[in-house]
């Protein structure tokens, strides 16, 4: 079968091309890992889709002004597969910033020749499984159609902006920006009075940097969140390579231990006394980073007691830290920490002790309506010139559901998850032949690093396309009894925690009406030994089907 893609490189100007082995949406750090992957490793034809103007994914739209790695992150926070791009790549601070983060993309995207089968600028509208032909069909946003025998949909979890749907929103006329979605021109704050709405990990990066220059910065705040200093610094070469000198003992060390090279600690609070564990939490509070969370004691995110205790420790540094007793009372969290995102903080808490900053609690005067110059809540009009919205994403499950595609019979992605989320190994769902996810519902997706996860998975992805090609099958499809399984036990291991006790968006618990249910795999390690398991096992939960035609 021959299809009309038009694009860059062979494709330009709507010569006829070749079905494709596979189709990749999306050129984040999966995206790219499988173009590199299922091209160069395993010899076949690949073409990537992309509604973004270059390389990048989450890193091309979240370009906020504090935008940074959300975990001490360097030099790991990157491509572990090749020494060679680990050799060639300085990273200048521990915690990277967007813009070194995306400039690392672009010189992986440049080394590996990548970008020649990247088609940018271009949404798909469309994507829909024919069950005679064995192969998906897509379709741009400009009418043209391309298909292949596999659809890889690498295409973020943290990517469909929530957009709050408030009173009066769109009647207000001055600027208005969401995090995820910030432009690429200079936004100036200069003598603007500016609100923003959100304290997430986005809001708590933006929060002390838009603060730096605005004339007044509002915070309008629903949940107090915890953050722990991220102590970002810069990396001297000789620490990334004694890094490098190693790097494959940390590469496994990390796919061990649940995406970090470093051990976590095996001290338990119940052998130390109260003064012994304060000085614990000191030491660690002064390391910074996530040390506190998973190196002061074993089971803060099980351990209802040690996660009250941690917790009022951080609140602690919170009282002591924000000057005006009111402002701070109104920033301490009332839930358990780290079961919301941890975030890492350069200053957010500090930023309250400015002149030309204040807090707004929506808990205590809910936003009643917006009009053309002001955010009006119960208790108070306040006129801004600039809105800047930080209320996250309709994580994990939302860009799938943006992409919807049609499997068997026509059924949609929206029809299949209209209740819940249902998927095999985070990565397959049933009636979706030949369909595969990278960082799905029900992979580990942020609770292992990100970049490290997509290789695991896309690897995994080949195997079981190398496996399919050798047996000469046509379609490979999760039964709908390995998915039920499969929930159950991600389910299992977050009932074992004290995750979901706290609405986050690890449940959908921030987008009205999205199914609650916890999104990921708390134990990366496991899952992905499992995965290996499930291909040893000839892709046990999977049921596959003969080619119905010769293969190129
Ligand atoms: O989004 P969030 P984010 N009215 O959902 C509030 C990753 N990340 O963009 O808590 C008023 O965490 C909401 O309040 P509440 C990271 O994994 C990575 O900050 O729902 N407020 C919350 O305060 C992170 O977890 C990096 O009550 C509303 C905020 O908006 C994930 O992305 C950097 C509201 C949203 O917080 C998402 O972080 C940044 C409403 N109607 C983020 N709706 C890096 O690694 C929502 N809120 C660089």
């Amino acid at each position: 079968m021959r299809l009309r893609v038009v694009g860059s490189g062979e494709g330009k100007g709507g010569s006829a091309m070749p079905h494709f082995d596979a189709i990749v949406i999306g050129s984040g750090f999966g995206g790219l890992y499988a173009l590199h992957h299922l091209r160069d490793a395993l010899g076949l034809s690949v073409r990537v889709f992309d509604g973004a103007g270059g390389v990048g994914g989450t890193w091309w739209h979240n370009r906020y002004p504090g935008a940074r790695v959300d975990a001490p992150s360097t030099p790991f926070y990157a491509y572990t597969f090749s020494k060679a791009l680990v050799d060639g790549w300085d990273w200048p601070e521990t915690q990277a910033s967007q813009k070194t983060v995306l400039a690392y993309l672009e010189y992986v995207a440049d080394r590996l020749d990548l970008r020649k089968d990247i088609q940018f600028n271009t949404w798909i509208t469309d994507a829909r499984y024919d069950e005679a032909a064995q192969h998906w069909t897509v379709e741009t946003h400009a009418g043209e159609t391309a298909s292949a025998q596999f659809l890889i949909c690498a295409t973020g979890a943290l990517f469909v902006a929530n957009r709050p749907n408030i009173p009066g929103i769109n009647d207000f006329t001055g600027e208005v920006y969401h995090t995820g979605r910030w432009p690429h021109e200079p936004v100036s704050f200069e003598g603007k009075n500016v609100a923003v709405i959100g304290t997430g990990s986005s809001g708590m990066q933006a929060i002390p940097e838009i603060a730096k220059t605005a004339k007044h910065l509002t915070v309008f705040q629903r949940t107090p969140q915890f953050a722990l200093p991220a102590r970002n610094r810069p990396l001297p070469k000789a620490e990334l390579d004694a890094f490098r000198a190693n790097w494959e003992d940390h590469r496994g060390s990390m796919i061990h231990r649940g995406g970090s090279p470093f051990p976590t600690t095996k001290l338990r609070a119940r052998d130390a006394t109260a003064e012994e564990r304060q000085a614990r939490y000191e030491e660690m509070w002064a390391e910074g980073g996530m040390q506190l969370l998973i190196n002061s004691y074993r089971g803060v995110l099980t351990k209802e007691a040690l996660n009250e205790e941690v917790s009022e420790f951080v609140r602690g540094k919170i009282r002591e830290t924000v000057k005006d007793p009111e402002t701070a009372r109104k920033l301490l969290p009332d839930y358990f920490i780290g079961t919301k995102r941890m975030i890492l903080d350069n200053g957010y808490f500090e930023t309250y002790n400015r002149p030309n900053v204040s807090l707004v609690d929506l808990r205590e005067e809910p936003i009643e309506t917006f009009t053309a110059t002001s955010i009006r809540t119960s208790a108070a009009d306040y006129p801004i010139d600039m809105l800047v919205l930080a209320t996250g994403f309709d994580a994990v499950s939302g860009s799938m559901l943006a992409l919807n595609p049609k499997g068997r019979d026509g059924v949609s992605l929206k029809e299949k998850w209209a209740e819940r989320f249902e998927t095999y190994l985070g990565t397959a769902i049933s009636d979706f032949p030949n369909l595969f996810m990278v960082h799905g519902p029900g992979s580990p997706g942020v609770f292992f690093t990100m970049p490290l996860g997509g290789e695991c998975t896309v690897n995994w992805i080949g195997r079981c396309i190398s496996h399919l090609r050798s047996a000469r099958l046509g379609a490979i499809e999760a039964t709908p009894e390995s998915e039920t399984l499969w929930d159950e036990e991600i389910q299992g291991i977050a009932a074992g925690t004290l995750y979901p006790r706290t609405n986050s968006w690890y449940l959908g618990a921030n987008i009205p009406g999205k199914p609650r249910q916890f999104l990921g795999h708390l134990n990366g390690s496991t899952y992905f030994k499992r995965l290996t398991e499930v291909a040893d096992q000839g892709f046990e939960g999977f049921r596959t089907e003969a080619a119905s035609g010769p293969r190129g």
